[in-house]
């Protein structure tokens, strides 16, 4: 090995390690990364990963298989078809993103066999694993306590949510079935109603790209980061005009806000007394957040910190 090095030319370093307790190792692999062309790697990152999930029979293989034009994942009217996840790199009509078919999740209660166990397990790993998800519902059930587990998942994973309305081909529509049924799903995701909903037919194939764009552009917001100067010029300004209760007598002061540099929103207040800092207070600074910056489909995590 170190002859061929040699006859290629290279110069040789020698790095002391030790594979018991790792000494040396990372300076090792500190080397090995700066030897490799930055443009031999793939920078996986920059593609948005967009899972599809829901309960099973909704029509995530079929959106998927819509989407790419090519039956490449079964579909079929048994429940619990898909029984793993599956990705693919979608670059069709300009688009560059990976797409995650995955298994339908059920209420735990209902999970009685390992098969089924392991899948939703597999599921919850997809929905950590992507950067956006496309939560599907049926048009003819509305939401259930299922598609709101799922939702609320994730939420707490701190992932970019749109909601995609399918089987709309199959409902009778009236003028008013859209803002009515937007509404009802609106009532039943609450407090988190900041999310866009897009109604859709895998089948017929209608609006699904208008679903992607939407799903993209929850990435994007994601993504979003509002300088320090504008957080605090925005925000400050509406803690003056409604300041925290005082508590106990005591006056709680915002002095500063800033986002932090994290994968998914997430903003410090620094004050003097954090802790007093109660629930529908923090529920206003997300309004105005939300108001006032564009970060549809998206959880904002708030930090308060003593300063
Ligand atoms: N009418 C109508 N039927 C649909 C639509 N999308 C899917 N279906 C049907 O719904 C059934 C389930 O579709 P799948 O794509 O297998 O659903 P899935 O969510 O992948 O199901 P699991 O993998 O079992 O979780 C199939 O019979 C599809 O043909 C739609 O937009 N309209
Ligand atoms: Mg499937």
């Amino acid at each position: 090995m170190s002859a061929d090095i040699y006859s290629l030319g290279f110069k040789s370093e020698v790095f002391p390690i030790s594979a018991n307790n790792g000494y040396g190792t990372g300076e090792l692999l500190d080397k090995l990364a700066s030897l490799i062309p930055s443009d031999s790697i793939e920078i996986d990152d920059e593609i948005p990963r967009i899972s599809v999930v829901g309960k099973p029979n909704v029509g995530k293989s079929s959106l998927i298989n819509a989407l790419t034009g090519e039956e490449r994942f079964i579909v079929s009217d048994v429940s619990g078809t898909t029984r793993d996840s599956a990705d693919l790199l979608y670059n069709q009509f300009g688009y560059n993103l990976r797409l995650v078919d995955t298994a339908g999740l059920r209420k735990m209660k209902k999970v009685n066999d390992d098969l089924e166990f392991y899948s939703t397990l597999r599921t919850r790993r997809a929905i950590e694993n992507s950067d956006i998800c496309i939560l599907l519902i049926d048009a003819e059930e509305g939401v259930t306590k299922q598609d709101l587990a799922i939702f609320f998942e994730i939420i707490e994973a701190k992932k970019a949510v749109v909601i995609g309305v399918n089987k709309w081909d199959r409902l009778e529509k009236s003028n008013s079935s859209y803002t009515e049924v937007q509404r009802k799903i609106l009532e039943q995701i609450r407090p988190f109603t900041d999310v866009d909903i897009e109604f859709i037919s895998a089948t017929s194939k209608q609006r699904i790209h208008r679903l992607l764009d939407l799903a993209l552009e929850a990435g994007e917001n994601r993504k979003r980061k509002i300088p320090t100067s504008k957080v605090n010029d925005v925000l400050l300004e509406q803690i003056e005009a409604y300041p925290p209760p005082a508590l106990k007598g005591k006056y709680v002061r915002i002095k500063f806000v800033r986002q932090l540099p994290t994968h998914s929103p997430t903003f410090a207040f620094y004050c003097n007394l954090p802790q007093y800092i109660k629930d529908p207070y923090k529920r206003y600074l997300e309004n105005k957040i939300r108001e006032s910056f564009k970060f549809t489909g998206v959880p904002i995590s708030l930090f308060f910190r003593k300063k």
